[in-house]
């Protein structure tokens, strides 16, 4: 089985250059219900303002959450990781919003022509204010190294709520690790000091998407898709929207006698408590 998660708008992409981008409210509401009726089954959120920017703004991020839980069954995972201009204080906040899920970046990287912070004493804090508010964690991995930090990060400061880790391959970032089926293969053997029966997604940003997602779904690891990561569906052919590429996630995890995981099965195995 395979769960599948939408990662619909992210930070880096701006509604005039890519109008498909869900942005408001009732954009990402209706491709959250679209997403679940595909076979997603978590969402990774990042909210906009009025103006279509990114924002941590915490009344925002609790209407957000509020919004798809109504109107959804999906498991709703908040990014912490937010905008590179975002200070850690408000990344830190995103954890009261009352979200299932909050994504936990495992160090820094360079971010394109940015650099995406995540010092050691931040992962710390966000790792330990998880543990407090019963928040599941998904790790996310951009490189080879931030695998052992995870590792030295649960031997230091214990297991995350849930009792269960999953860590997320975010390949092909530039400044990251490459998006390929070596380097999964590398990532998924990295995982050997983490607990037994941690799980593992990846997700290839821009071209790589296809080969990190055949080789996650033949190296028994799940998927993220979403405009986030993904703006072209094939060269030069760009995204209708995300249930464009979470509808063809679905069918290669059926082609591969790995059908979707229901959001109540993807809770069960990541440690998430039932609704
Ligand atoms: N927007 C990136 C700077 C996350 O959501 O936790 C960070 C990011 C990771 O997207
Ligand atoms: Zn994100």
């Amino acid at each position: 089985m395979t769960l599948i998660t939408v990662a619909p708008t992210g930070a880096e992409s701006s509604k005039t250059d890519v109008p498909a981008l869900p942005v408001t409210l009732a954009e990402l509401v209706g491709t959250a219900q679209e997403c679940e009726a595909l076979g997603a089954a978590v969402i990774h959120i990042h909210v906009r303002d009025a103006e279509a920017k990114p924002t941590l703004d915490p009344g925002l991020l609790k209407a957000t959450v509020d919004a798809v839980r109504s109107e959804t069954k999906l498991i709703v995972q908040l990014s912490t990781g937010g905008a590179v201009t975002d200070p850690e204080s408000a990344r830190l906040a995103v954890v009261e919003a009352g979200a299932d899920m909050g994504s936990c970046s495992m160090g820094t990287v360079n971010f394109g022509d940015d650099v995406f912070m995540n010092r050691w004493e931040f992962i710390v804090a966000l790792h330990q204010k998880m543990q407090d508010h019963g928040v599941v964690p998904e790790y996310e991995i951009f490189d080879l190294g931030h695998l052992y930090s995870l590792a030295r990060l649960l031997n230091k400061y214990g297991m995350p709520a849930g009792g269960h880790v999953h860590v997320d391959f975010v390949l092909g970032v530039p400044g990251g690790a490459p998006g390929d089926a070596e380097t999964v293969i590398a990532m998924k053997q990295a995982m050997r000091d983490l607990p037994e029966g941690s799980t593992f997604s990846a997700t290839g940003v821009g071209r790589n998407t296809l080969p990190v997602m055949l080789a996650a779904l033949s190296a028994g690891g799940h998927l993220r898709v979403g405009m986030e990561d993904t703006l072209t569906y094939a060269k030069g052919q760009p995204v209708d929207g995300n249930m464009q590429l979470v509808a063809r996630a679905a069918g290669f995890a059926r082609l591969a006698q790995r059908p979707p995981l229901t959001p109540a099965e993807a809770r069960t195995m990541l440690g998430i408590q039932a609704r």
